[in-house]
């Protein structure tokens, strides 16, 4: 509902990660065609652990084993799991990654949602877990720099079906983050940084997909509405939950609509993203802004020269008060071509870099350039190497790097967040078969 779901073109082998019982070795195999019409196929064998590796223990090891866990002679690090491209390759080699933290529970179904970075570097990460007798719960985890987990908390919100749908940001003193459950289409938890719960409200008039923290504690949360025909839906509240204003846009709609994504510059300005269906036409990207008394500064609906087909999936807003954009498009093929594009405070589009891979989070650091993060594009259903990939674009939108990681399993970067000296944290999800997200990550790499 407001991540598509990379899954539908997936059909990847079982999550390896923690399964060690096997022989240590993967095959996987693609096929291509050439322009002869000829079939080649080529066979990928990795060898990961060596089975080996699980009979140590009993005597000191004299040469340095790659796989064990054990960092020691030359390696310069050892992390035994099959993800390269995180803090350590499989060769004991360093990755790009400080730290990677999976749930920690193994055998249950965990998504990681959203994550949020403070002035200090600690990162804030959200996700759901399901458990048995109380459904779909939110998860909280707290992460200091170095990737220790300070705390963590799981909840059953409302006694059933909850999911996590955006943390607002954290400041000093509170932690935001926005829920659906079985008994309020938005409700918002306020917590301190330390973990301990500083109350919590619901409105019932809309639902809300992604929330943010304006300067001055305000909270914004974007979505549809539920008790009128308006398309896109913005509110403000007090840290008590009492509305400050409220902003919406009606247009002419198909009723498949809704803001997406939203973000807050320094003056209080808020930028939204959305869907909005248009009759006969689909969904199409809007994005609007108001300043901080509600009041709309300008508006890219879908009649406007900007608008694509498809939908924003993230927007967040640099130092200079530019504005950065993700959008998924639709062009109707199964190729993939989202859109990263930038603003400045005005509305006015500097340049537009069209990708083919996925592209759901963009999180934008102090020295202006911006981390987008996603998946490698599917090619159509015959995706062989489903990775994570990450991209870092200057202000002007030239690519700085792109990153993968990957392992027998599907890697989905979802959301981003960079950090003070331009580490980024990253929400993660590991897939292990059709359409089913098991298994919640979160990391934290390297500018
Ligand atoms: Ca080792
Ligand atoms: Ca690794
Ligand atoms: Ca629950």
């Amino acid at each position: 509902m407001l991540r598509r779901t990379l899954g539908l073109l997936l059909v990847v082998g079982p999550v390896a990660c923690g399964d060690d019982g096997g022989s240590g070795t993967s095959d996987g195999s693609s096929s291509t065609t050439d322009d002869s019409g000829s079939t080649s196929s080529t066979t990928i064998t990795t060898t990961g652990e060596s089975t080996s590796a699980m009979e140590t223990g009993t005597t000191e090891p004299i040469d340095a084993e790659c796989g064990d866990g054990v960092a020691e002679g030359p390696e310069p690090c050892d992390d035994a799991n099959p993800i390269e491209g995180d803090a350590c390759n499989s060769d004991c080699t360093q990755g790009p990654g400080r730290w990677l933290r999976t749930y920690e529970t193994a055998g249950v179904v965990s998504r990681a949602i959203d994550v949020a970075i403070d002035g200090a570097g600690n990162v804030f990460a959200v996700g759901s877990v399901i458990r048995e007798g109380t459904g779909e719960d939110i998860f909280i985890h707290r992460y200091a720099p170095d990737g220790e987990l300070v705390w963590d908390v799981v909840s059953d919100l409302a006694g059933g079906e909850d999911l996590p749908l955006s943390i607002a940001g954290v400041n000093d003193q509170e932690l935001v983050i926005a829920s659906l459950t079985n008994t309020a289409f938005f409700r918002l938890d306020r917590l301190t940084p330390d973990g301990q719960s500083l109350g919590n409200f619901s409105d019932s008039t809309m639902t809300a997909a992604a929330v943010a923290l304006g300067p001055s504690g305000e909270i914004i949360a974007t979505g549809s509405a539920l008790n009128s025909q308006a398309a896109v839906v913005t509110r403000a509240y007090d840290s008590d939950g009492n509305s400050l204003w409220a902003a919406e846009y009606a247009g002419e709609t198909d009723g498949t609509q809704g803001g997406t994504a939203v973000a807050v510059d320094t003056n209080g300005n808020v930028y939204v993203g959305a869907e909005v269906g248009v009759i006969m036409m689909g969904l199409n990207t809007f994005v609007a802004s108001y300043d901080s008394s509600g009041q709309e500064r300008w508006v890219h609906d879908p009649s406007h020269e900007d608008s694509l087909p498809g939908r924003i999936t993230s927007i967040d807003v640099g130092s200079g008060n530019d504005i950065w954009v993700v959008a998924e498009t639709a062009d109707g093929s199964t190729q993939v071509d989202d859109v990263l594009f930038r603003y400045g405070p005005g509305g006015a589009k500097r340049w537009q870099v069209t990708a083919d891979n996925f592209m759901l989070g963009v999180g934008v650091g102090e020295d202006g350039s911006a981390v987008v993060v996603g998946a490698q594009s599917a090619d159509g259903f015959g995706l062989t190497s489903a990775a994570y990939r990450s991209r870092k674009f200057d202000t002007d939108g030239n690519e700085v790097w792109a990153r993968e990681m990957s392992a027998d399993f599907f890697i989905s970067g979802n959301a981003v967040a960079v950090g003070p000296d331009g580490a980024y944290a990253v929400a993660l999800d590991g897939i292990d078969e059709f359409d089913d997200p098991a298994l919640a990550m979160f990391a934290l790499f390297e500018p």
